[in-house]
């Protein structure tokens, strides 16, 4: 059978592939605005990895104590090392009290502190007075299972306001017209064994990040990349890809996030010798200071012999001083978390914890509506029909490493603005005419060559490899040798692709064929992370060079674009804000 037979055809005003937090604000956004919406999601809606969220949801609300998006803009900057975006930045900052108010009216269940106002944590590198005050109670939360409240409550509007939801269907590719603007994307759908093309006006990709390239991570097994990734095969760059962002407390050896919520509420890190080591290396804020110095001084901590455990190689959590009431009120995720999968009661006992990879700050270049841009021989472009938001994009709000809680936000902010601009820009219920056969079936047989492969290496096996591969060689701290032992052992990797063994070429359900898509998207993005980290010569937020210790302004203030030729350029960082209510955040040491 060849797959260009037999394929349903769909047309749709807008198509979003992911339907997470991202995912789904858009197709709500876009719906509401009278747009017929396909999302397309390989997994069902709730299940996908926003569910995971837990900590909260940063909005300067001031329900605490006196806030300002202005600050929060401040401290967003500096935890971006000075690479985010400062248009998208203030977007994204005075957008927030206006997105936790949408998330409330749609029925987000948020917790309360005594006055009925909405509950409010501190969260790492937040702050006040721009950076001169007192930590910021900024972070909104649902007790520690902030992102489920939002996912389930954002699923059942997009329900009701009519929403297409194609679940379990794997998007392959992009479909791309001569002029290389988008046009649509084709799918498989592995519940009932079919193949599918999807038109539309535009395609919006929300398909989440890629840290599965790790070996120790807290991510859900989706997070495979797949828009990145159909984005490389579609001849377009991915920016920042060398930002990837260690999270201090995965459980040890298992990865599962405990949420920063735990220090939030007054848990703290000790080392071997029972100290707060993080007391040293960052004196004002300690157990609070952003993700990526708090990851480097517990790397430095295991490298120095002061990890716990049989092997020294891991660090310890203490909240077991904590009221048990605040642990099973405010923290109950973290109780389960780690009774689950440390065996712990973490009212009795440590938590055994380590960095794990979290988060991706790099992604699909876009602008703050939402658009995806690529570099041409004429410069700066927008690519024609394409979107990206949520982890996915890099649009870019966090630079070289996110603040805890930006996450959430980001991709609520951005959904909305993608929507608005779709509505500027576009008609709905648009009658589109039926697309050449030529310009997907080139992907189609692709697809049927990985699926009819008959070589003999395991997907699984080079799964693991790739992961150890970048654990070993592109981890928290990096030097030009062991990222070039990283780019040889991945390239033999890449080089085995093709000799894959598929046991099952069936189309129903075929978990072989599923785990080999993914596996290539992964590659492709575990390539293009080395080669960007290979090229910055300089430390900068999450990306540490060993051999490059110094943020080096004069020569790397920059994004960096790679292709899946690795071929590499560079972008400037636009550091003037949209409007004129504050200034630009100008460069300074950052410390805290
Ligand atoms: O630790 C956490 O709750 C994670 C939050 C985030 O990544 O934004």
């Amino acid at each position: 059978m060849t797959s260009s037979t037999n394929i349903t055809f769909h047309s749709h005003d807008v198509v979003i592939v992911g339907a997470g937090g991202a995912g789904l604000m858009a197709a709500l956004g876009t719906a509401k605005r009278g747009f017929s919406v396909a999302c397309i999601s390989k997994v069902f809606p709730t299940h996908s990895h926003t569910v995971a969220a837990q900590g909260g949801i940063n909005a300067a609300l001031g329900n605490h104590t006196e806030d300002d998006w202005r600050w929060h803009m401040y401290d967003t900057v500096r935890g971006s090392d000075w690479l985010g975006d400062q248009d998208a930045i203030e977007h994204m900052c005075r957008n927030a009290p206006r997105a936790i108010m949408e998330l409330e009216k749609i029925g987000v269940p948020f917790s309360r502190d005594a006055n009925g106002k909405l509950y409010q944590r501190i969260y790492g590198g937040q702050s006040t007075h721009f950076g001169k005050g007192e930590l910021a109670y900024r972070a909104v939360a649902a007790a520690d299972r902030t992102g489920h409240a939002i996912l389930h409550s954002l699923y059942s509007q997009a329900l009701k306001h009519r929403t297409q939801f194609f679940s379990e269907f794997f998007v392959l590719d992009l479909i791309l017209d001569h002029d290389k603007a988008v046009c649509g994307v084709i799918a498989w759908n592995m519940a009932e064994g079919t193949l599918h093309s999807f038109r539309a006006q535009i395609v919006i990709l929300a398909t989440g990040g890629y840290s599965q390239v790790y070996r120790t991570n807290t991510s859900s097994s989706i997070c495979t990349g797949d828009g990145n990734a159909m984005c490389l095969r579609a001849g377009l760059p991915l920016q920042d890809m060398e930002f990837v962002q260690f999270h201090p407390t995965g459980i040890h050896d298992a990865g599962f996030l405990i949420t920063e919520a735990a220090r939030a509420e007054g848990g703290y890190l000790l080392n071997n010798i029972g100290e707060r080591f993080m007391q040293r290396y960052a004196p004002q804020y300690a157990d609070l200071a952003s993700r990526d110095v708090i990851a480097r001084a517990m790397a430095t901590e295991i490298a120095e012999g002061r990890g716990v455990g049989k092997h020294n190689d891991h660090l310890h959590l203490c909240i077991h001083h904590l009221p048990s009431a605040t642990i099973h009120e405010k923290l109950p995720t973290v109780y389960e978390t780690a009774q689950a999968f440390a065996g712990i009661d973490a009212c009795q006992a440590l938590i055994p914890v380590a960095p794990s990879a979290h988060y991706t700050m790099g992604g699909i270049p876009a602008n703050h509506h939402c658009e995806v841009k690529t570099i041409t021989t004429s410069g700066l472009e927008t690519v024609p029909g394409l979107m990206a938001i949520g982890e996915a994009a890099c649009l870019s709000v966090h630079g070289a490493n996110r603040l805890g809680c930006n996450s959430l936000l980001d991709l609520i902010v951005f959904a909305e603005s993608a929507a608005d601009r779709i509505a500027a820009q576009l008609k709905p219920q648009t009658k589109l005419s039926a697309l050449p056969a030529s310009y997907s079936s080139p992907l189609f047989e692709q697809f049927d060559h990985i699926r009819t492969a008959k070589g003999t290496i395991q997907a699984a096996h080079l799964k693991k490899e790739m992961q150890q591969i970048m654990q070993k060689y592109a981890g928290v701290f990096r030097t030009e040798e062991l990222l070039n032992k990283g780019a040889v052992a991945l390239q033999t990797l890449t080089t085995a692709l093709p000799d894959i063994a598929i046991g099952d070429q069936s189309l129903l359900w075929n978990n072989a064929l599923l785990e080999v898509l993914e596996l290539r998207n992964l590659l492709l993005q575990s390539q293009v992370t080395i080669h960007a980290a290979l090229m910055r010569k300089e430390s900068r937020g999450a990306h540490f060079r060993q051999d490059y210790p110094k943020r080096d302004d004069s020569n790397w203030l920059k994004h960096s674009l790679v292709w899946k030729d690795l071929r590499y350029a560079n972008r400037e960082v636009r550091q003037t804000p949209l409007s004129s209510d504050i200034a630009s955040i100008p460069l300074e040491e950052r410390c805290y």
